[in-house]
Formats: structure tokens, C-alpha cells, sequence
């Protein structure tokens, strides 16, 4: 298939050169109708084509969920990792070529969940890795169980009665090692993309926790129509603070 270049958009031919940096002979993506992900993928996209990033000199990872298929529709070298170790994977390949920009797209139960010890780590160490986590408070790909980003009171598959338990404090973690951590959701588009661009120039381990929605396994065990309704959610839930060193559990900004 040709790649997609240009949109018309009235008299105006907007140049989608942001799309190279993906496998366009992939798309559309496997992911259900409403997902969030690919929102997820055109604001990585657009975050290294402002900072130029060169496919030759860029490597995505990801490890197994829905998110998990998102290294693999980037046209450069990428690896679809094992549950739980798309941190130790990434930094074994930046340990092993520095120059190499590694970026990390992988889900909350990945990151968090199973991959949460990595993460620990990898943020005493510090290692120079982009991380953006698909938080959709849900374990997506094997049906709604509760991952660690679920809300207190939340009904999923494995919680019909609400979770009783509170989400993770993943700002925390990485404050507790001076590293850098974004919290934005899929609807705040052009914060969004501000997170996931700062992060990518931040030297040292960059944590972008993204809000995204999951109709199919999520949403609609919470009473929400469609994936519209949970988007706006996100508007009226989360208001940015670019003003403070710590985020309010209704604010998204970035910390460094
Ligand atoms: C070692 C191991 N344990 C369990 C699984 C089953 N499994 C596949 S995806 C997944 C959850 C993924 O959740 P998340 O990272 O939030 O991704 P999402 O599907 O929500 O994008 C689990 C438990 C597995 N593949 N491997
Ligand atoms: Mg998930």
C-alpha cells in the first residue's frame, strides 16, 4: 500500500509526514472500534517528528496487552517483549548502544502490575528511557480484570461489586527518584503531546501516564454508550496544573 501523505482538508493539503514513522501497510490497527490507543500512537508519532527522531535511531518496545501490539506498528526496529519486561528489555538495549533513542508504549497491568518491580528499579537507576504507559484501568486484552490503575469503587470483571482497593501512585514512584513523570489523558490532546514530547527530550527515565479508554472491556461495565462519553469524562475529571510539584489525583500535569 502507498503511504498516506497528505489530507485534503478544504483547499488545504495537510503533509501527515508524522505517519512514516509507522508500518501503514498495518493499518488500521486490530484494536476495537473506540479504543484509545491509536490516539496514543499519532501523538508519539507527532512527538518525534517535532524532535526530529530518525527511525534509524529509535527503538520501540512493548510489552503484552493490547497496548502491547503498539511497538509493532512502528516502521523501525521494535520489539513486542514478554509481560512485565518492556523496561528491562529497553534498558538492556540502551545499555548496550547509548546513542539509541528507546522509547517504551505499553499498558498499566504491564507497566505496573507484573512489570512494577522493573519499574522501581529502573527508576533508582535512573536509565535514560521514554516510557508511555496506556492507562485504561484495565487489564483490556484478556477481558476486564482490575489492573493497578483501577479506581476505588470501580466495577470490572473480577470487582462486579467495585474495587476496593485504591490505584497506584505511580507519580510517587518516580518523584521519590527525581525522575520525570506526566500524567494527561487522550482527550487533552495537545497536553498530551507536550507530555510525551518533554519526555522524550528528558535525560533519565521519563514516566507519561496516559488516560485512555476501553469501551469494550471497561466502559461498558460502568455505564458508559460509547467511547465518546468516556472521553469526555476525561474533560470534565481532569483539569491541567502546570503549577505544582504535586498532581491532585483530578490533575494532570508534568513533574520533573
Ligand atoms: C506471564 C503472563 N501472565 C499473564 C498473561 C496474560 N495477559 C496477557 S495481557 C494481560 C494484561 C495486560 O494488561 P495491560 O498491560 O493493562 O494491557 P491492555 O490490554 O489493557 O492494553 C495479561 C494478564 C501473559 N500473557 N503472560
Ligand atoms: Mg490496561
Amino acid at each position: 500500500m502507498d503511504k498516506i501523505e497528505t489530507v485534503q482538508e478544504g483547499n488545504v493539503t495537510k503533509v501527515l509526514t508524522h505517519l512514516n514513522y509507522l508500518k501503514q501497510e498495518r493499518l488500521p490497527t486490530q484494536w476495537c472500534p473506540g479504543c484509545g490507543n491509536g490516539i496514543v500512537l499519532k501523538l508519539v508519532c507527532q512527538a518525534m517528528e517535532k524532535l526530529d527522531f530518525s527511525q534509524k535511531n529509535t527503538v520501540m518496545v512493548s510489552g503484552i496487552g493490547c497496548s502491547g501490539r503498539s511497538a509493532g506498528y512502528f516502521d523501525l526496529d521494535s520489539i513486542h517483549s514478554v509481560h512485565g519486561r518492556a523496561i528491562p528489555v529497553a534498558e538492556g538495549i540502551k545499555n548496550a548502544n547509548p546513542a539509541l533513542n528507546v522509547i517504551i508504549i505499553s499498558g498499566d497491568g504491564d507497566l505496573l502490575g507484573i512489570g512494577g518491580n522493573h519499574l522501581l528499579h529502573a527508576s533508582r537507576r535512573n536509565t535514560n528511557i521514554s516510557i508511555v504507559c496506556i492507562a485504561n484501568s484495565i487489564y483490556g486484552m484478556t477481558g476486564g480484570q482490575t489492573s493497578p490503575t483501577t479506581e476505588q469503587g470501580s466495577k470490572t470483571l473480577t470487582t462486579p461489586q467495585g474495587n476496593a482497593d485504591t490505584p497506584i501512585d505511580v507519580q510517587a514512584i518516580l518523584k521519590a527518584h527525581n525522575s520525570y513523570y506526566a500524567r494527561t489523558t487522550v482527550f487533552h490532546f495537545n497536553h498530551a503531546e507536550k507530555c510525551i514530547t518533554e519526555s522524550l527530550q528528558h535525560e533519565g527515565l521519563s514516566f507519561v501516564e496516559i488516560k485512555t479508554q476501553c469501551i469494550t472491556n471497561d466502559g461498558r461495565r460502568r455505564g458508559f454508550k460509547n467511547a465518546y462519553e468516556m472521553m469526555m469524562s476525561y474533560k470534565e475529571n481532569y483539569k491541567i496544573n502546570s503549577k505544582t510539584d504535586t498532581l491532585e489525583h483530578n490533575e494532570i500535569g508534568i513533574i520533573k
